[in-house]
């Protein structure tokens, strides 16, 4: 490639680095289901990014497509060494599944990959859902049809329509920390998380509680039902090496 390639063109990842955080079943004894694929940016002036900073640029630089693949096969090579009952999560931007072809590009990383699609989660946000006509149903359905897991992020904070989960055979919700920082100060959040786990046990679609930072909130919550836990009191996003869990199970 010569100098005068338009970086969009052959984009260079070299500075980016994905951290994961682990998923832990509420039962038994808090083990390890899976973790989340989080991505940083190392900056040589500025420090490690968080996504927040650089994720709408990437966005509205027609960036994300690339990224998003470069995330995706990162993830998936790093869930091949890990425990084959375990899954890895990547977060979705709804540009993304816009692509005509996204179904079929993630299949292919899955494949080159050798991860069972069943081991991947793709989290979405339901802002993607609310687009209809750009034909995400039949993206998701083609997906899922394949195996792999839909999963919706931030749950509770944005439109909640719940008949998107039936019509679009949601396999998990992630109920968004913003409710689980309630616990134990205002009395909605555990009402709010009472609704969410109730419904989506009705309807056979796993829980995840995020932000989960106390014992408190690991107790409360296990014993509503949420399936899965997530947070800081399990663990913080780290890097691939760091992520103790797997290295032990491996040994
Ligand atoms: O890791 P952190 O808490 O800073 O993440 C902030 C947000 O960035 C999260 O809501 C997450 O969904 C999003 N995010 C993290 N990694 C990725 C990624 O690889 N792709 C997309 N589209 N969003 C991501
Ligand atoms: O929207 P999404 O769930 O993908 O965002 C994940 C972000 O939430 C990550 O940036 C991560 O750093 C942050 N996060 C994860 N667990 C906790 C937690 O227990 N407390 C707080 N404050 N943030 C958390
Ligand atoms: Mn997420
Ligand atoms: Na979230």
């Amino acid at each position: 490639a010569s100098q005068s390639d338009p970086p969009a063109n052959r984009p260079d990842f070299g500075s980016l680095e994905v951290y994961y955080q682990t998923v832990h079943r509420a039962k038994p004894g808090y083990s390890v289901s899976g973790a989340e694929a989080l991505v940083r940016w190392r900056h040589s002036h500025r420090g490690l990014l968080t996504p927040a900073s650089f994720i709408p640029a990437a966005e509205e630089g027609g960036l994300i497509d690339a990224l998003g693949f470069w995330v995706l096969r990162e993830a998936c090579r790093a869930a091949c060494g890990w425990p084959e009952d375990t899954f890895v999560a990547v977060n979705v931007s709804p540009a993304q599944l816009r692509r005509p072809n996204f179904a079929e590009e993630v299949i292919t990383v899955l494949q080159e990959s050798g991860l069972p699609p069943s081991r991947l989660e793709l989290e979405l946000t339901e802002s993607s859902l609310i687009e209809d006509n750009l034909d995400v149903y039949t993206v998701l359905k083609s997906l899922r049809s394949q195996g792999v897991q839909i999963s919706l992020d931030d749950f509770g904070t944005g439109f909640s329509c719940l008949s998107h989960l039936v019509r679009f055979d949601i396999d998990r919700i992630k109920i968004d920390r913003s409710f689980v920082s309630q616990l134990g100060t205002k009395a909605n959040g555990a009402a709010i998380i009472g609704a969410i786990v109730a419904l989506s046990r009705n309807l056979g679609i796993s829980t995840t509680a995020e932000g989960i930072e106390t014992e408190y909130q690991r107790d409360f919550l296990a014993a509503l039902g949420c399936t899965d836990l997530q947070g800081y009191l399990f663990s913080k996003p780290v890097p691939l090496g760091e992520l103790d869990c797997f290295q032990k199970a491996k040994n």
